[in-house]
């Protein structure tokens, strides 16, 4: 038996989003964050064929499309890479907008707009374009918060640090410059890729955050790097580690999102505030708080994040039964 799979690969800023319009398995029509667990339990192979090597690689991220269960969204967003199921991603939402416009996949009700049915919650989108190629997307993100201050860890052969936990539809180890963190032209990509896992590992073991109005969602997945920014425009620049090996190439819509709640939270943004993120390779994601609000007693805010994505071809792929990589690897 050979399953076939139909996607538009793009990328955002860099960074892949594999969109598979075509071939992943049917899901009963319940909420995206049901489906999410769904497939997980029953159909994950799906996302390891198409994620890890040989079809993927270390950084692969990508979108299932679904009908969506709410009738004020126009798609359902499964988003899916090399660590998991995600409940919501910036990236991967600003590459399968684009992706899914330029391709005719979806034809808005309002030119301009649509919204997207995530994992997390509702995302609604604002978009640019010129004739039928998007320019920018803006996403209006689930509501982030920072979740804890001032946490100090032992990093095995770093030491100590000290960081902040915050949610912006994941939850971020947010690291900034100090003692012994001194910013991201101090040390090589490989030994950041080497230490976060442990910084991962040890912020998840003194935290164990559970998201404050669905349980579904819990845990340390990613860990941010933090940095004075290098283009002039930018306010900050980070390298975001998700996965087992993988650095994002964007700047991050989940974790700019964290952070703009991190930096609130300390009084060093407020609503209306714009916060230009750069990311390792220099580009950037144009975000802002939109405003405040509450998920359930904890303070949080409501950012937004805007970006570019590039489509870069049609991607027919084939998983062979007969195939002993059909699950893929990673070394
Ligand atoms: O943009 O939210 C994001 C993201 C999550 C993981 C990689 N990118």
């Amino acid at each position: 038996m050979r399953h076939t799979f139909f996607c538009v690969d793009a990328h955002t800023c860099g960074n892949p989003v594999r969109v598979v319009a075509g071939g992943a398995p049917q899901l009963p029509a319940v909420s995206m964050a049901e489906k999410r667990e769904i497939f997980q339990r029953d159909h994950d192979w799906v996302r390891q064929s198409l994620m890890f090597e040989p079809r993927g690689h270390d950084v692969m991220s990508g979108t299932i499309l679904y009908p969506p269960s709410r009738e004020d969204c126009d798609i359902g967003v499964l988003f899916i890479e090399v660590s998991g199921c995600l409940p919501m991603c910036g990236h991967g939402t600003i590459g399968t907008v684009t992706a899914v416009l330029e391709e005719g996949l979806v034809v808005p009700k309002v030119p301009g707009r649509i919204a997207i049915e995530a994992p997390a919650g509702k995302v609604e989108i604002e978009y640019t374009q010129t004739g039928n190629l998007v320019d920018q997307v803006r996403l209006f993100n689930v509501p982030a918060y920072l979740h804890a201050r001032d946490v100090t860890i032992e990093v095995p052969t770093l030491g100590r640090l000290t960081v902040d936990l915050s949610y912006g539809g994941n939850y971020y180890v947010i690291i900034e410059p100090q003692e012994n963190w001194a910013g991201l032209d101090t040390m090589p990509v490989a030994e950041i890729m080497r230490l976060s896992p442990l910084v991962r590992a040890a912020a998840q073991k003194a935290l164990r955050p559970v998201h404050p109005t669905d349980p579904r969602i819990q845990g340390v997945s990613h860990v941010m790097w933090c940095d004075a920014p290098k283009a002039p425009e930018a306010d900050a620049r980070n390298a975001v580690f998700y996965g087992e090996k993988a650095i994002d190439r964007s700047p991050c819509g989940t974790g700019s999102s964290a952070r703009m709640a991190q930096l609130h939270a300390r009084g060093k943004l407020k609503v209306g505030d714009r916060f230009v993120h750069e990311s390792i390779i220099g580009t950037m994601f144009d975000c802002r708080i939109e405003g405040e609000t509450m998920i359930g007693k904890q303070d949080a805010i409501l950012p937004s994040v805007a970006g570019w994505a590039r489509v870069i071809g049609h991607n027919t792929i084939f998983v062979d039964d007969r195939d002993p990589l059909m699950h893929g690897f990673q070394l």
